[in-house]
């Protein structure tokens, strides 16, 4: 089989590290790179994954990589294709996404500066938090076109919405489509209209007052994890969405999902980042879809 492309992975929390497990594993790409700045860490972790190639079966190498907040060791991250930012906090119980805004602000304006320094033609994926307007400042940092920096949330919060009707009804979950669209946040919009198990209308099966527990569940789906957790945040399900938008963008798989992406709306004078049904592929085929429904960020306030 055909590898190509290389792939990095900026942050090795449990976040990062699995996300760059995922790439792996998928054995479509050349390489995965894998950086943090605590030293040693995504070394360990790349090979502990590499050394995972004989029993999992994929040919893709893993190579981690410490970098300084100089910008040292990004020349081994030199003309990724992708590049997928996880660097930063995460929420602790009780707080919101919105609370790490300045933390991650810093770091993440730093890497994506890095990234435009050492990997100009990348496709940039954001997952840190506060999505939507960490998203934004990526694009910003970096300059590049608003078709190649977007946000990993939609797909996430899709996934939620979708497991947590599964569960309820006790379907398959590949039975249930879903369609969860706004900020990766308080304003985030599950749209049960949108939702079929089947191919019938939810509505068919749940009650609306069961449907909108669903709905706040799904809003509320990444600190329920947190509250559990009490150190960290989600991972599995956050690093399979972006792994997969990784691969749909590299593959060009046509397949549909929902970034966070910078939408120009001249005629209201400012430009918004928002999640939106669009089909993937190369992000630069994307067209936004008339079935947005909430606006999250402004970038020109
Ligand atoms: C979540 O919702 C980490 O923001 C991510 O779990």
């Amino acid at each position: 089989m055909a590898r190509s492309g290389k792939v990095t992975v900026v942050g090795a929390g449990f976040y990062g590290s699995t996300t760059a497990q995922r790439l792996a594993e998928y054995d479509v790409f050349e390489t995965v790179v894998l950086t943090d700045i605590i030293e040693g860490k995504p070394e360990g972790l790349a090979l502990d994954m590499n050394q995972s190639r004989p029993v999992e079966g994929f040919e893709t190498k893993v190579v981690g990589v410490t970098t300084g907040t100089d910008g040292s060791g990004y020349e081994q991250t030199a003309d990724s294709d992708i590049v997928v930012i996880t660097a930063g906090l995460p929420r602790k119980p009780g707080m919101s996404r919105m609370d790490l805004i300045e933390t991650n602000a810093k770091i993440v304006r730093q890497v994506a500066e890095n990234v435009a320094k050492f990997s100009p033609e990348a496709v940039v994926i954001v997952v840190s938090n506060p999505l939507d307007e960490m998203t934004a400042l990526a694009q910003l940092a970096t300059g590049f076109p608003k078709n190649r920096v977007i946000g990993q949330a939609g797909m996430l919060d899709t996934a939620r919405f979708s497991h947590f009707v599964a569960e309820t009804l006790a379907v398959p979950v590949a039975s249930v489509r879903t369609l969860t669209l706004g900020s990766h946040g308080d304003t985030m919009v599950p749209v049960p209209s949108r939702c079929t198990v089947d191919g019938k209308p939810l509505s068919d099966f749940l009650a609306a007052d069961k449907v909108e527990e669903l709905v706040v569940r799904t809003r509320n789906g990444g600190a329920e994890v947190v509250a559990l957790l009490k150190t960290g945040s989600a991972y599995y399900a956050p690093s399979a969405a972006a792994a997969r938008m990784a691969r749909a963008v590299a593959t060009d798989a046509g397949s549909v999902v929902t970034p966070t992406t910078l939408v120009s709306k001249p005629s209201m004078g400012r430009d918004w980042f928002m999640s939106s049904a669009r089909p993937s592929g190369l992000p630069s085929t994307m067209s936004v879809s008339t079935t947005v429904l909430k606006m999250s960020y402004s970038a020109s306030r």
